[in-house]
């Protein structure tokens, strides 16, 4: 995003527009206007800075009761994604989306989304998503047409529409112009590893509680400390494990200090 000021004063900004195309295989597109239609991403949708074709198995059926599911060889519970009605619909979506495009299938058995992994698929602009229903697909679509399975964490859903809906979601943030000019993705505390500050709002006093005196005093710099010792401390007590992995600043190592320092005294 580019911005400069004509000599009459008038601040006009070029924005380098970025669009993401994304493809979603699916037998039930419906479910998607709850990403399409509402907040932060049904902007993103109507300024066209997100766009999302839907490709349904369903249409590529060529029986009478246009079955789009099949049984699995071995025997056993259940049923899988038929496996030509959903190969058409992948094909169909990358001829569409662009045959550079990552396919992405999500699953329990994919890598587990990350931050850091959200912001690489924001750097690809075309994505085909299949949204997996009954018990899985046949893994040779995997083998054949995927190329990276993930997952938004360790527990079995009944269909891929919702982790597709968290991936893009997610991914949106990070594109130019989704999020207002001074809010940003890379402003995240999770973008930088660490857990968010509390937040206060009206009223001042709530059921007895009251704001931090800092945040009432008007100090930059002292709300700024606030801030970074808070989002440090909480991600020290509740995750360790991304503390573990970051390389504290100088700043960062006192703010942390303080924490601990202040918790450990408030325990006597
Ligand atoms: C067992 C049952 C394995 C993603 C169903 C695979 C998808 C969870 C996630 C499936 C999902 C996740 C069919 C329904 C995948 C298929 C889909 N569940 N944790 N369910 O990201």
């Amino acid at each position: 995003m580019l911005r400069s000021w004509l000599s009459s004063g008038t601040l006009i900004s070029e924005f380098v527009v970025i669009q993401v195309r994304i493809g979603i295989v699916t037998l039930f597109p419906d479910m998607f206007k709850a990403l399409t239609d509402f907040g932060v991403t049904g902007r993103a949708v109507r300024k066209g800075l997100l766009t999302v074709e839907f490709f349904n198995p369903r249409d590529y059926a060529t029986d009478n009761y246009q079955t789009v599911d099949d049984r699995p060889f071995g025997g056993g519970p259940g049923m899988l994604m038929k496996f030509d009605t959903l190969k058409q619909a992948i094909t169909r979506a990358v001829d569409c989306i662009g045959e550079d495009a990552r396919v992405v299938y999500m699953s329990p058995q994919g890598e587990k989304l990350s931050q850091t992994a959200v912001k690489k698929f924001a750097g690809m602009h075309n994505l085909v998503i299949i949204a997996g229903r009954y018990e899985g697909i046949d893994e040779r679509i995997i083998s054949l047409y995927v190329d990276e399975e993930w997952s938004i964490g360790d527990y079995v859903l009944s269909g891929g529409e919702l982790p597709a809906m968290v991936m893009i979601d997610a991914v949106s943030r990070f594109i130019p112009g989704v999020l207002g000019d001074m809010q940003s993705a890379e402003n995240d505390s999770f973008t930088e590893g660490i857990l968010d500050y509390p937040q206060y709002t009206r009223p001042e006093c709530a059921d007895g509680l009251k704001v931090p005196d800092v945040l009432l005093q008007g100090c930059h710099e002292d709300i700024a400390n606030w801030r970074l010792k808070e989002a440090l401390g909480r991600t020290y007590v509740r995750r360790r494990d991304l503390i573990k992995n970051l390389a504290l600043t100088d700043r960062q190592e006192k703010q942390l200090a303080m924490y601990i320092r202040e918790t450990d005294s408030q325990k006597k």
